[in-house]
């Protein structure tokens, strides 16, 4: 699987590279890997630099990328149900019934009299924890204080979300955890009467192919018990009815806005690659190129070469010096952002072994967050 990590600085000794040292081989190893590859590619967690996570920051308030004002709309209309449903949801495991076939129960809320148990939410790849406020506000509202525990490979992320949180969140206690959430271990912090419920928000599931995305929650699964809640926001793939509110022309806008920040996000993957490998890409030599890609329902993300050329990476820790040629015409594929339906949801969160319980959608049907159960 290709994962967005990095070799966690806070597990680095003396006697192990340096956090900048580790990151400069995983570059070059993937750069070498997709750039020798046919086709060429980049993974998108090299789009992340410095000035790549800046530039994504921008995207996000951009007037035509809808998903995180899309999804905080969500939240801000819905969060007092979703985590009511998170910590109340009972799931009936399969059953034989009378006649003996077998029969699931989702979604019924608690009615034994019990009080509910207190939810810690865990957030995957939480970044500064800005699409988190409002559910960590209500969690507060509800519980009268919540365990928030952030995950990301940025440690300087992780800080800024906690510095953010202490500030204006109280009744928020922040443990933050420093790991690829892709592959490392989750270790959870349990305590009685509590249940996890797992943010997975923002549609960075859709930047996965589907078998690692189904990877990716059987990771997240594993740490956690039957019952735990998952919360995961999905961009959602136009219906092609007629009269919808989105279509193809929406989703290639959100990647192709009319400022340029998102060409410049995919273009500064070159730059990164002259930086920290001593490449020699002429990013005035490519251009950013989108296209929908129906049959795999996903926006594809491409650097087209305009002309014939060669790139040299030097040698370095992963291999010998190379020259790249480049056709005319010839593109690096950069990202994927998978589209989903509800139908494909509910598939991929049962590969692994989760059961959808409740999604709320904006009026537009651009966007979805789906509660789930661990299973
Ligand atoms: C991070 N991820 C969910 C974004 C997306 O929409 O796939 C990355 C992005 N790429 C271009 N614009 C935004």
């Amino acid at each position: 699987m290709s994962t967005f990590a990095i070799a966690p600085e806070a597990t680095l000794s003396s006697t192990l590279p340096s956090a900048s040292e580790a990151v400069a081989s995983h570059v070059a190893k993937e750069a070498r890997a997709g750039l020798t590859a046919t086709p060429k590619t980049l993974s998108p967690w090299l789009f992340y630099d410095e000035a790549g996570s800046a530039l994504f920051e921008q995207i996000t308030e951009l007037p035509e990328y809808y998903p995180t004002r899309t999804e905080r709309s969500i939240f801000a209309l819905h969060a007092p149900q979703i985590l009511r449903e998170a910590a109340t949801t009972v799931h009936k495991p399969a059953h034989a019934t009378r006649n003996g076939t077998h029969a699931t129960s989702n979604g019924t809320s608690s009615s034994n009299g019990a009080a509910a148990p207190m939810l810690t939410l865990i957030e995957l790849g939480a970044g500064t924890a800005t699409k988190t406020g409002l559910l960590l506000a209500e969690a507060v509202r509800q519980q009268g204080s919540v365990v928030y525990q952030p995950v990301d490979v940025s440690e300087t992320a992780l800080a800024a979300a906690r510095e953010n949180i202490l500030a204006n969140l109280p009744g928020v206690t922040v443990r933050v955890q420093v790991a690829d959430y892709t592959r490392e271990p989750l270790p959870l912090d349990r305590l009685p009467n509590t249940r996890t419920l797992a943010l997975y928000i923002g549609s960075s599931i859709g930047n996965f192919t589907p078998e690692d995305a189904r990877d990716v929650l059987r990771n997240l699964r594993a740490q956690l018990l039957p019952g735990d809640a998952l919360l995961l926001g999905t961009d959602l793939r136009p219906s092609g009815e007629p009269t919808a509110h989105k279509t193809e022309a929406t989703l290639l806008a959100a990647y192709d806005d009319a400022a340029g920040t998102t060409a410049a996000f995919n273009l500064n993957v070159l730059t990164r690659l002259n930086r920290d490998l001593g490449a020699d890409f002429h990013t005035e030599a490519f251009r950013h190129k989108v296209f929908w890609n129906p049959i795999e329902s996903r926006i594809e993300m491409h650097l087209e070469s305009l002309i014939a050329q060669r790139v040299h990476i030097p040698a370095n820790a992963a291999g010998p010096a190379l020259t790249l040629e480049f056709a005319p015409g010839e593109t690096i594929h950069t990202e994927n952002s998978y589209k989903f339906t509800p139908t494909t949801v509910a598939s991929l969160l049962t590969s692994a072994s989760f059961t959808a319980t409740n999604s709320w959608q904006d009026p537009h049907h651009l966007f979805a967050v789906t509660l789930a159960t661990a299973i």
